[in-house]
């Protein structure tokens, strides 16, 4: 039987374009080179570390009731590794070129101004977190959003990773949640201290298997970019192997005054001011560009209610965080629990 050929190298971006538009998500691997992918990892598992050690456990995660979930937000006021990723070309090509294109199937036009930051976040779930989301979309086909899910570790195909079903992202699929998830009312534990509730993570609807929705799985570095009107989900974890993954969500830049733009969201996902102040006088334009002026973000804003359930949104070192990447790079570049044991060191 004569064999498909290999997809030629100049035609990638073009295919993962083409799967973006007609089935609302594609898969993009080896999109973080080894030595990045190293580095993220030590400031990853330092950052996980942290929160274990300095928060009770209830506070670990904002958004899973999952006993073991760790996450974290702010990722660039972390390191700037953070932003090596943020502006990698193998997955920002594709977003920049799907918003300004309007390459999102029916309801998408044309952007030119192009992709700006708007959500961020940082998980660790370990081996066999159960599921307990129903499918869900993450935004409407009003203010057409994509989002990137960088896996950092393998994924196996029944590791927990996020299922989507394919073509949901268009403006027809505003009803399907009917059918995707069960009407029947069920009782989940209620949330506890500190621990987030509906409509993030659990719900009183659960969901059901689709014939033919695809799961997102593959070796580690691997990225997922979605338009986040796509009906999804997180199944459980039924592997040892935890999933560790970062999450960015591009939105279309407005062309109107920043301070008409600024963007609602979970303000946890809101940069710090010296951050943004920081990115303003010295980043790059592209980072400029991305993060955008100060007037954009709401800095102290979360409300007495969102402060008094978590902990999550406040900085990791208050006085200033250990280098991580400063500890001796002797390890092999490929030994990932070496290079974190030495980021651990410097705690
Ligand atoms: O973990 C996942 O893959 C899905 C997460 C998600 O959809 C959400 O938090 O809204």
């Amino acid at each position: 039987m004569e064999e498909l050929l290999p997809l030629p190298a100049d035609l990638r971006e073009e295919a993962h374009l083409m799967e973006l538009e007609s089935m609302g998500f594609t898969i993009v691997h080896d999109a973080i080179p080894a030595d990045l992918l190293r580095r993220l990892k030590v400031c990853h598992e330092q950052a996980c570390r942290r929160i274990r050690e300095c928060k009770p456990q209830a506070d670990w995660s904002w958004e899973s009731d999952n006993p073991g979930v760790v996450d974290y937000w702010r990722l660039y006021a972390l390191d700037p590794v953070y932003e090596e990723l943020l502006t990698l070309p193998s997955i920002y090509n594709i977003c920049q070129r799907a918003i300004i294109e309007g390459r999102g199937g029916p309801g998408v036009e044309p952007h030119p101004a192009g992709p700006v930051l708007v959500h961020e976040m940082a998980q660790h779930a370990p081996g066999y977190t159960p599921g307990g989301q129903k499918w869900h979309q993450d935004g409407g086909t009003a203010n057409p959003s994509l989002r990137c899910t960088f896996t950092l570790n393998d994924l196996l195909p029944d590791g927990g990773g996020t299922i989507a079903m394919v073509g949901s992202h268009t403006p027809q699929s505003r009803e399907y949640g009917n059918v995707l998830n069960t009407l029947e009312e069920f009782e989940y534990e209620p949330a506890s201290e500190g621990r987030s509730s509906a409509p993030y993570d659990r719900s009183s609807n659960r969901p059901h298997a689709m014939p033919n929705a695809v799961t997102q799985h593959g070796p580690a570095g691997s990225c997922m970019i979605n338009w986040t009107s796509i009906w999804h989900t997180r199944p459980p974890n039924f592997t040892a192997q935890p999933r560790d993954v970062i999450w960015q969500i591009f939105t279309r830049k407005e062309p109107v005054k920043a301070s008409a733009a600024k963007h609602g969201g979970r303000r946890q996902h809101h940069q710090p001011r010296p951050y943004v102040e920081g990115v303003q006088a010295h980043g790059s334009e592209q980072l400029k560009g991305l993060i955008g002026e100060p007037e954009r973000w709401a800095f102290e804003s979360l409300s007495e209610e969102e402060l008094a359930r978590t902990t999550a949104a406040e900085p990791l070192w208050p006085e200033g965080r250990p280098d991580a990447l400063l500890a001796p790079r002797a390890v092999d570049a490929g030994n990932a629990a070496a290079a974190a044991a030495a980021g651990a060191s410097k705690l």
